[in-house]
């Protein structure tokens, strides 16, 4: 597990950008309007409920780091269950991990999960570089498709393996733009596709968080057997409002949540 929380950081930002055009694009958009840093508000990741990579696992690296646990968050119709956490360092971005509950899935899905995760170590799972390693398991494009028909979140999970499913962009950091609307039509008149699930802005001022992303960039995927070009990864905005006691709302809103997870469906 790394020690030092920038370096993590800073390699899960490499390695997310790597397969991120569009993020690299925005960020570069967005910084050049700013003149300053863009400062991230959260990432988010991805796992299956099993040994020895269930969610717990994937905390662990930030509990070392010295991240507390927040709140947690149930989707019932995508079989998801997600935490989140968070640290007392301002500068820290929040991190939201979310895992499939696989037994609730068909019997072919948990087998073929299971086969997955079968060759997963537990010493891989806690080194340095687990949360940015990708994918540990061989995967044929049928296996794929066949996760794809029953769970958008399994097969996203099967052929990216683990890495920052997204960036966050702080929108309360922004000196240009100060709503997510705002950000919502600098990307539209950039030529990106923004997540329209729930409506481009998703919560509100009573939720304490706004929010959009935008739809995930296609990229070719070596499989075992063919390459093909699936959904990779997408970029967030998020704007957060002050809680009754002045501090900012670090919590999630499950409703924005389950429509920010489609961002990686195909959309075509
Ligand atoms: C996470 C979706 C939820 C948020 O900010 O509400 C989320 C995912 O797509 O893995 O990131
Ligand atoms: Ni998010």
């Amino acid at each position: 597990m790394h020690t030092d929380r920038n370096a993590l950081f800073e390699k899960l930002w490499q390695n997310y950008r790597d397969v991120t055009p569009s993020a690299v694009q925005i960020h570069r958009i967005l910084g050049a309007e700013e003149g300053h840093a863009i400062i991230n508000d959260h990432i988010a990741l991805r796992t299956f409920n099993l040994a020895p990579v269930s969610l717990d696992a994937l905390a662990a690296h930030f509990l070392a780091l010295g991240y507390r646990e927040g709140g947690e968050y149930h989707f019932k119709g995508k079989k998801l269950y997600a935490r989140h956490y968070e640290h007392s360092d301002p500068e820290a971005p929040r991190v939201f991990i979310s895992e499939l509950l696989t037994e609730q899935c068909s019997p072919e899905l948990q087998a073929s999960v299971k086969k997955l995760v079968e060759g997963v170590t537990k010493e891989q799972v806690t080194a340095d570089d687990f949360l940015y390693s990708g994918r540990h398991w061989d995967l044929d494009y049928d296996t794929y498709r066949k996760l794809l028909e029953e769970s958008e979140y399994a097969a996203w999970l099967a052929a990216w393996g683990y890495r920052a499913n997204h960036f966050t962009v702080s929108v309360n950091d922004l000196q240009s733009f100060h709503t997510v609307a705002d950000v919502n039509q600098l990307l539209k008149d950039n030529g990106f596709s923004v997540n329209v699930s729930g409506g481009e802005v998703k919560g509100s001022p009573e939720d304490l968080l706004e929010q959009s992303s935008t739809m995930a960039d296609r990229v070719p995927v070596k499989f075992s057997d063919r390459e093909a070009t699936i959904p990779s990864c997408f970029y967030e905005f998020a704007l957060r409002y002050k809680k009754a006691d002045g501090s900012l709302y670090n919590g999630f809103v499950a409703a924005s949540a389950d429509k920010i997870f489609e961002s990686t469906h195909a959309g075509m």
